[in-house]
C-alpha cells in the first residue's frame, strides 16, 4: 500500500533539519522583519493573496458553495478562542512566514520543508468539498491545496509507520486561547496509513483561490472530508509517522466524546445530541447527515470488517 518513490525527491525540496536550524538560529539572530527583507519574503502573509496555476481537479463537488464571508468569520480554532466569531478576531497576532513543518519518525527521508517550497511541492488543486462539524452544522468549501499522499511518498514511510500524527503550533504569545487549558495544547491529530493516503486526504493552502485566512488554519492545514471537522488539524508544524494510534487532543479532552476514528456516521449519535441531522451554514431546514459525509464511494471499503458503533 505505501508507495515508496526515494529516487524521486530532489535535494532541493528538503532542507535537512540540522540545517534548517541552524538557518533558524541564523534568523532569529537578525530578528524576524530584517530576516523577512534579507530573504525577500515579506514578514507575513496576508489574506486575500491570489493562488496562481491552481487546477481543477476530478475530486470537486458541484454543491452551491458556502459564501466566503461565513466561511471565514464561523470557525473552530480554540486557540484563538472557542467562540465562533473569535478566530476570525483574534488571528492577527499569527505569524505565517516563516512558517516550517517538519516530516519526521517512522520515515527514511525525514526533513523540514518552508512553507513556501512546501507550496510547490506539487500541484495546486481546487477541490469543493462538503465539511461537517461534530456540533451539527455544515459548510461547503472550495479549498486549494494538494494530497497529502504527495508529502507521504516523498518522506518514504518506513515499515513500522502506521499512522500519521498533525501537530498545531503551539506559542501562546501567537495563539492568546492557549493560556486556558481549554484542551492539552499542542492540538495533536491523527489518521491511520491508509487514511492519510487516500485520494481525498487534502493539505489545504487556500481557499476561494485565495491564501488560506489564518482563522481557517493558515498557513496549512488538513482537510478530511468524510470525518467530522475537528480531524482537519489546523496550522500544521508537524508530521510524525507513528507505529501506535496517536492520542488525539479531543480524545485526552474528553475520550466518550471523541474518538479516534470520528468518521460521519449519523447513527452513532454524539454521547450529548443526535447526529441524525445537520444544518447548512445559510440554509434554514436542516438536511440529513449522510454516511461518511457523502464520501461512502471513496471511502467505506478501507472501513470494511469494523464494528464503526465500537470504532467510531
Ligand atoms: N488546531 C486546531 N485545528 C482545528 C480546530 C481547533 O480548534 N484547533 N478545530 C477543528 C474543528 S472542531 C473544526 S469544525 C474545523 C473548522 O474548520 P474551519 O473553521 O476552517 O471551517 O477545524 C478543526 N481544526
Ligand atoms: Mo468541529
Amino acid at each position: 500500500m505505501l508507495i515508496r518513490h526515494p529516487g524521486d525527491i530532489r535535494p532541493s525540496e528538503i532542507t535537512p533539519p540540522e540545517v534548517y536550524r541552524a538557518r533558524r538560529r541564523f534568523m532569529q539572530g537578525l530578528g524576524a522583519l530584517a530576516a523577512g527583507t534579507l530573504t525577500g519574503v515579506a514578514a507575513d502573509v496576508q489574506a486575500g493573496v491570489k493562488l496562481a496555476g491552481v487546477r481543477a481537479s476530478a475530486y470537486t463537488l458541484n454543491e452551491d458553495k458556502t459564501p466566503y464571508k461565513a466561511v471565514t468569520t464561523y470557525n473552530n480554532f480554540y486557540e484563538f478562542g472557542t467562540g465562533k466569531d473569535d478566530p476570525a478576531e483574534n488571528v492577527g497576532s499569527l505569524k505565517t512566514r516563516p512558517w516550517t513543518v517538519t516530516v519526521e519518525g517512522e520515515v527514511g527521508n525525514p526533513g523540514a520543508y518552508d512553507i513556501d517550497m512546501l507550496m510547490k511541492l506539487a500541484p495546486l488543486e481546487e477541490r469543493v468539498y462538503r465539511m461537517r462539524c461534530v456540533e451539527g452544522w455544515s459548510m461547503v468549501i472550495p479549498w486549494v491545496g494538494f494530497p497529502l499522499r504527495e508529502i507521504i511518498r516523498r518522506a518514504a514511510p518506513t515499515g513500522n509507520a502506521k499512522y500519521v500524527e498533525f501537530v498545531t503550533l503551539a506559542d501562546p504569545k501567537q495563539m492568546p486561547g492557549q493560556r486556558t487549558r481549554v484542551l492539552d495544547w499542542p492540538y495533536v491529530e491523527g489518521l491511520r496509513m491508509d487514511e492519510a493516503m487516500n485520494p481525498l486526504t487534502l493539505l489545504a493552502v487556500g481557499l476561494y483561490g485565495e491564501l488560506l485566512p489564518n482563522q481557517n488554519g493558515a498557513p496549512i492545514r488538513l482537510v478530511v472530508p468524510w470525518k467530522y471537522g475537528f480531524k482537519s488539524a489546523k496550522s500544521i508544524v508537524k508530521i510524525r509517522f507513528v507505529e501506535r494510534q496517536p492520542l488525539t487532543a479531543w480524545m485526552k479532552a474528553t475520550p466518550n466524546e471523541y474518538g479516534f476514528y470520528s468518521n460521519v456516521n449519523p447513527g452513532v449519535d454524539h454521547p450529548r445530541w443526535s447526529q441524525a441531522k445537520e444544518r447548512r451554514i445559510g440554509e434554514f431546514f436542516k438536511r440529513d447527515t449522510l454516511m461518511f459525509n457523502g464520501y461512502g464511494d471513496q471511502v467505506a471499503q478501507m472501513y470494511r470488517g469494523m464494528d464503526l458503533k465500537k470504532h467510531f
